[in-house]
Parts: structure tokens; sequence; C-alpha cells
């Protein structure tokens, strides 16, 4: 996978990706992401990327021209997918991750104050994305989140793969409950069966403990879920439960 980012300020993504499982995929050349300023595709003296909005209004827009020539600078293969990372996008989900992982080449557009001018979404942007409701004064870090979220799902990143397809999400649950030693803390015991050995029972009570979990947390999440009979009747149990 190869990505290009531009954004107004790049110092904030690029310390980022000298650490931790980035780091480590770079190093393993399955991943190479580079930074660009803008800015270094400005025309002017002055180094200007941005202008007031036609029919007036608070905020500056970023100028095409700065965009098209950087895009088209990058886009060497005329392969990459154009990503627009904006609170108006596709709401970011981990399948959404997963299918942005299979592509050779994604070019990141981080916006800045009120946004970009419409053509270059017209002609350029292929995928607009946001990642949440709520306003970040820049696409920088909504970027990053991207790259960390595709980052880690690209083969060779985990040390063990079963990992990124058994957490959170990957099956549409919430993640169950997690233990280390001590065994008991200041009298708050470890649930038995994980110390019992017996894999298919621990196995069980994960999972029940993920649907549990979900239900409470995010019962949106289970409705695109075909639970089982034993999930459902796990549910019930649940619900008599909290509601004592
Ligand atoms: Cl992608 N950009 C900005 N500026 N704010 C956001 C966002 C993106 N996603 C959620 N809020």
């Amino acid at each position: 996978m190869k990505m290009d980012v531009l954004a107004l300020f790049p110092e904030i993504i690029a310390p980022a990706l000298q650490t931790g499982i980035l780091r480590r995929i770079q190093d393993a050349d399955r991943f190479s992401i580079n930074v660009y300023n803008l800015r270094d595709w400005a025309t002017d003296k002055h180094k200007t990327v941005d202008d007031y909005p036609y029919g007036g209004g608070a905020g500056m827009i970023l100028k095409p021209e700065p965009l098209f020539a950087a895009v088209a600078a990058l886009n060497t293969e005329s392969d990459a997918q154009i990503v627009y990372l904006t609170p108006q996008g596709t709401p970011l989900t981990q399948s959404l991750v997963e299918a942005l992982s299979l592509e050779s080449h994604l070019i990141l557009i981080c916006g800045r104050y009120k946004g970009i001018d419409e053509r270059v979404r017209q002609k350029i942007v292929t995928t607009e994305i946001s990642i949440g409701d709520y306003v970040l004064s820049g696409g920088e870090i909504a970027a990053l989140v991207l790259i960390d979220a595709i980052g880690r799902v690209l083969p060779g990143a985990l040390g063990d793969f079963e990992s990124a397809h058994e957490d959170s999400f990957s099956q549409d649950l919430l993640d169950h409950p997690h233990y280390t030693r001590p065994a008991e803390y200041e009298g708050m015991k470890v649930p038995e069966v994980l110390l019992s050995g017996h894999h298919e029972k621990i196995k069980e009570w994960r999972h029940a403990e993920a649907i549990k979990r979900t239900a409470q947390r995010r019962p949106d999440l289970l409705q695109n879920l075909e639970l089982t009979d034993e999930e459902l009747a796990l549910l019930q149990t649940s619900e008599n439960k909290s509601s004592c």
C-alpha cells in the first residue's frame, strides 16, 4: 500500500508515523507513506493556498489550483483513490477501513478552514470520509485516524494474524472483558472459567460477555446480526438480571 497525504499541517501527522505498528510496517516495506505540505504546490510568492468564498461569508476555502497540481504530481500511475477527509463524508467503519486497505494507492486530502473548492470534489475526489459526528479544526487528525486503522489491518501488521479478526467490530460485537494476573486483586476475583484451562468454555464465556456488553452499550450493532436462539436466550437472561 502506498499512501500520500496532503496537509497544511503535516507536522501533526509525521511524528505518529514513526511509532508502533505504523513504524514497523513501513520498515517491513508493507506500507509506504509520505506527507506533503500543500503549500509546496502554491504558485505565488506568498504560497497562498486559500481564498475568500464567492458569495461571501465567514471562513476561507482551499483554492483549486494547488490541489489539482498536487494530485496530478502524486497520482503518477493514475490508479489512486483520492480521499477527502470531511465531516460531510461517509462515516468511517471497520468494513470501509478493510475495503480501503486493499487499494494499492491512496491520496488523502486534509481540509482546513471552510473546506475545499467544490470543483476539486467534482473532478478528482473519489471518496469522502468522516470520522464521526463532531467537527475537528482540520482533516489532519482524521487522516491520522484513517492511516492508523488501515495500517493495522495490512498484511504483516499484527504479529498474530488472528488478532485483527478477533477484535472488537471485526465480528460486529464489542470486545469481551480481559484480565491478567493477579487472579485476585483487592478482593476482586478473575472469573473462574478463565482460570480453568477449558478452552471451549472460555470461548463460550467470552462470546456471551461480548453479546451482553454489546446489548447494553451498543444495541444498534446487534440489529445487523442474526442471533442464534442460544444468543437470544442469553440476552433474555441478562435483561432480567439487569432489571432487578
Ligand atoms: Cl474528516 N474532518 C473534520 N474537519 N472534522 C471531522 C472529520 C473530518 N470527521 C469528523 N469530524
